[in-house]
């Protein structure tokens, strides 16, 4: 059951939409069952307003609705990952990212402001779960003012040990294949003291929280933790890469009340 939990979890956005309406989700491996619930996230309609036009550097407000296919408010949601919504907001170039949740005001209806640090193109990526519905993913790009930075191209890491806030983290996979159950570990060790880390904090009720998307920004795979109760030094994960190219991951775990993120690109053949 765990197993077929984490395989539904692993979502594939195919064709972005700009209104967040028409975006197809196909989940890999998926063996037509729970159909019923699948038909459900396909009808699920979600706008994105911001209250005037985002703009870096200012703070515009997002409320973000979520209607059924009959523009019916849907008011129930489940709460996952101690949450009722999370949403991943990155620059189109994927050299930001970040993660945070909306405020539930009721009535179908989130709101968040979130921090665009300069002008672009950003894809806004929403991740909720209607009540007695399937886990659902709808996303938006769009254009923020403001000056723009020239883009990052994104390229492989040669290196599979980074250090962040501390931490020396290594990251290790199996071979990166495309439509197939992929480890991803990360091992966490003390910068200075290169001593193994066991006291990582539950983040969002779990080891640690990972998020891969696709250079193009079109697949948003939400990974989930395979040993989710353990407090390091190691963390692993489960996905598929439902195509090839290249995909930057970020893991997000906490130590001593400060959450940290650490971010591998690697290439799926
Ligand atoms: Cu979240």
């Amino acid at each position: 059951m765990k197993k077929l939990m984490l395989i539904l979890s692993t979502i594939t956005l195919i064709g972005l939409s700009g209104c967040g309406n028409n975006g197809h989700h196909t989940e890999s491996n998926h063996h037509g069952m729970n159909h019923e619930k699948k038909e459900k996230e396909k009808q699920t309609k979600v706008s994105f307003t911001f209250n005037q036009n985002p703009k870096s550097g200012e703070n515009s407000e997002l409320v973000i609705k979520v209607k059924d296919s009959e523009g019916k408010t849907i008011k129930d949601f489940e709460v996952e990952h101690e949450k009722l919504m999370h949403l991943i907001v990155v620059s189109n170039d994927l050299s930001y990212f970040d993660h945070i949740h909306p405020e539930y005001k009721g009535d179908g209806l989130f709101t968040i402001t979130p921090n665009f640090p300069s002008g672009g193109k950003y894809t806004l990526y929403a991740d909720f779960v209607p009540k007695d519905s399937a886990k659902t993913v709808k996303t938006k790009t769009i254009q923020v003012l403001g000056s723009e930075r020239s883009p990052v191209v994104l390229k492989e890491d040669q290196h599979q040990t980074k250090v962040v806030a501390g931490k020396e983290i290594s990251f290790k996979t199996d071979e990166l294949t495309t439509n197939k159950d992929i480890t991803l570990s990360f091992t966490i060790k003390d910068e200075k003291s290169k001593k193994p880390i066991r006291n990582l904090q539950p983040y969002l009720g779990a080891i640690g929280h990972v998020v891969a998307i696709s250079e193009d920004t079109k697949n948003y795979l939400h990974v989930h933790p395979m040993n989710e109760d353990s407090t390091g030094p190691e963390a692993k994960f489960m996905t598929s890469f439902p195509k090839s190219g290249m995909y930057k991951i970020w893991g997000q775990f906490q130590q001593n009340g400060q959450k940290f993120t650490v971010d591998f690109t690697v290439k799926v053949k």
